[in-house]
């Protein structure tokens, strides 16, 4: 992920200048990275909305010139922006409201429908579920195909880790992933650097208090594995080259070795 926003929960501010966010776009490419997804819009708890305009200017120059690089997703829920990004090279609308199909269709790109409860600047007030696993999994499956009916050939879903869930949700979700995946549609999971890894983290810490979201490698990367071992087929990192190096390790891909698939994990 790349984030071109003054506020993301982790990475806010640091990719900001253009130029600074196509480079760190290139390095991630270089570093193995199979798409970069480009937001200018944070959606973590509490976040504000941001203008169109203002999301258009983040992220339209960034999207234009890492396209000559390799596969640029685009992480909005405007229609606007998500046609502006597709006209400017994106071929994936990374959608956390799962609203956007009908762009997807028309544009005849892809389409990553999240599951989100509520919006992002209330989603964690008190967020229940009678049966998390199934509600979820029921919602992105009615939209992957209506998304299928509209048109829409290449539809992932993810289970928005964080998005209107409490820590025990996200670890249910994590734990069931394989139900999302015998939907059929392919999986995506986003945990890199999210709160409840903090909070796991700082079971083992002697402070007691949860690391800051730089310091939660270790928990992004061990569920970054664990989903992909249940069967998702793309996780959404912030640590690219650490997590690239832990896939390449449970895909078994050791370099000149002709057994490749007798080796894999
Ligand atoms: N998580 C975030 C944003 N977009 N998209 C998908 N498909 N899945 C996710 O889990 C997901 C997402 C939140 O993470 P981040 O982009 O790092 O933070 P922020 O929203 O503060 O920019």
């Amino acid at each position: 992920m790349l984030n071109v926003t003054p506020d993301s929960f982790s990475d806010g501010g640091q990719y900001l200048d253009p130029n600074t966010a196509y480079e760190r776009g290139v390095e991630m490419f270089e570093q193995g990275a199979a798409i970069v997804d480009v937001g200018g819009e944070s959606t973590r708890p509490g976040a504000e909305p941001v203008p169109v305009d203002e999301e258009l200017r983040r992220v339209i120059p960034v999207i234009e010139r890492l396209a000559d690089h390799g596969r640029v997703s685009v992480d909005t829920r405007k229609e606007k922006v998500a046609r502006e990004a597709v006209a400017a090279g994106a071929t994936l609308i990374n959608d956390v409201s799962a609203s956007l199909w009908n762009v997807a269709a028309e544009c005849s790109v892809g389409w990553v429908a999240m599951h989100m409860r509520g919006e992002p600047r209330t989603m964690q007030d008190h967020p229940t579920y009678r049966e998390v696993v199934c509600e979820v999994r029921d919602f992105l499956v009615e939209r992957a195909e209506a998304a299928r009916r509209a048109g829409v050939e290449e539809v992932w879903i993810d289970p928005g880790i964080g998005f209107g869930k409490l820590p025990h949700h996200n670890l249910m979700l994590l734990k069931h992933v394989g139900v999302l995946v015998e939907s059929g549609f392919p999986v995506l999971v986003g945990t890199s650097r999210k709160s409840f890894i903090g909070l796991l983290h700082s079971e083992s810490d002697r402070s007691g208090e949860p690391p800051p979201p730089t310091d939660r490698l270790e928990g992004s990367i061990a569920t970054a594995v664990w989903a992909l071992l249940k069967g998702a087929r793309m996780v959404r990192v912030h640590d690219v080259e650490a997590t690239v190096q832990a896939v390449r390790v449970i895909a078994g891909r050791v370099p000149g070795d002709v057994d490749q698939e007798e080796g894999a994990l």
